[in-house]
């Protein structure tokens, strides 16, 4: 079936006992038993849940994949997808990502002997230089938060497959909707569903999406281990977004190129950062590897001055950090997502003092645009 069908109806059966259209929620902690080890497949809620499950089903369909597994936020999801690893392994990471992705590797994992190599993705040599014999996993974002940089997946994927590493990709930027990294070669997805996915800020969650038999066992066993699950309520919301998420995105994308086309004209800003505009340098690869654009975008104020101006004068979007939401939020990179990569390395990665990034939601066009039009004639006034 189709994209929308599978996000309406996958893992999405009438309820068995009641006939409920929708899954219910539900709430519960544990299972009555009819004896010792007779159940029904339920035992304890942290092992499984039926709401949960269905969002699991309802996810692995939408990105290809045979197994889901959801988890309390991104960041949880990230973490579990770590922990299929050892003492010893190397992780190659693409050298801009979000920057809690950053924290964890470099302040929390590290201490558990992990090894962390940051390239610069965009060309897939630089990921083959960097593996060593101990390297287990490349983990990248495409396109990177928040510079919106690319990197070529089947490119990737065509030298992890030849080392036998593990290709891991943050596809939250993107959704399944727009881009399928599992059809081009990765071997896991993760999301913060917290993003595009649940779609109406109203939820914070993760998922990891796999295919290799073996790593679905492993995830399933740390899942239930580490317990770090998303609740019944949640999965329930992010359920009820993803069947609104092929018309969110394509309406996210219609906005993303209207808006990012307007600061590219806009004689007060210096750079846009959207892999739909033509003079994006990864312009062929973004429509090659993604069917839409989507609905982020940054773009350089030339100073932080500039940028808190901006920041401080809008009325329609909203100041804050997060993304992916029906509502335009505008954010300051530097001091919010990415406050925990060092200055320099933000400055380098282009992530300056003056960049502002907008997730455009879904609101009408005109009046985002007249928005940002007003709090951008507010710089150096
Ligand atoms: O916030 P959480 O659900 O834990 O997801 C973390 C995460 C993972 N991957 C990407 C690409 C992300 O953008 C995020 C979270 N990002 C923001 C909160 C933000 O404003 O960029």
């Amino acid at each position: 079936m189709k994209f929308s069908t599978e996000a309406i109806h996958a893992g999405q059966e009438p309820d068995s006992a009641t006939g409920a259209v929708t899954v219910p929620i539900y709430q519960t902690s544990t299972y009555a038993q009819e004896g010792l080890g007779k159940h029904k497949g339920f035992e304890y809620a942290r092992t499984q849940n039926p709401t949960r499950m269905a969002l699991e089903r309802n996810l692995a369909a939408l990105e290809k994949g045979r197994a889901c597994f959801a988890f309390a936020s991104g960041m949880a999801a990230t973490n579990a997808v770590m922990t299929l690893l050892r003492s010893g392994d190397h992780v190659i990471v693409s050298d801009n990502t979000y920057g809690g992705t950053f924290r964890l590797f470099d302040k929390v994992l590290r201490n558990f002997g992990l090894e962390f190599s940051y390239v610069d993705a965009r060309e897939p040599q630089n990921v083959e230089e960097a593996a060593r014999a101990e390297t287990r996993t490349v983990f990248i974002e495409t396109p990177t938060n928040p510079v919106m940089s690319l990197v070529d997946m089947r490119a990737v994927s065509e030298i992890t497959r030849r080392r036998g590493i593990r290709l891991v990709v943050d596809n939250t930027f993107m959704s399944p909707f727009f881009q399928r990294p599992l059809e081009m070669g990765a071997d896991i997805v993760v999301h913060s569903t917290t993003k595009y996915l649940n779609g109406h800020s109203d939820s914070v969650g993760g998922a990891v999406i796999l295919n290799d038999e073996e790593d679905i066992r492993a995830m399933a066993f740390i899942q239930n281990a580490a317990g770090a699950i998303l609740s019944p309520m949640d999965s329930w919301l992010v359920m009820r977004g993803t069947k609104t998420l092929a018309v969110r995105m394509r309406q996210h994308d219609e906005n993303g190129r209207v808006v990012a086309q307007f600061l590219a004209e806009h004689p007060k800003i210096q750079k846009v950062y959207y892999p739909g505009l033509k003079s994006h340098p990864q312009y062929e690869l973004a429509e090659r590897q993604m069917s839409g654009f989507g609905g982020m975008i940054s773009f350089e104020t030339g100073s932080l001055e500039n940028a808190r101006q901006v920041l401080e004068s809008v009325r329609l979007c909203t100041l804050g950090e997060s993304l992916g939401g029906v509502e335009t939020l505008i954010s300051h990179p530097a001091t919010m997502t990415h406050a925990s990569v060092p200055e320099a390395e933000r400055i380098r990665l282009g992530i300056t003092d003056g960049l502002v990034r907008v997730s455009v939601g879904i609101e009408d066009v005109e009046d985002i645009i007249a928005d940002l039009d007003q709090a951008l004639s507010k710089i150096g006034s």
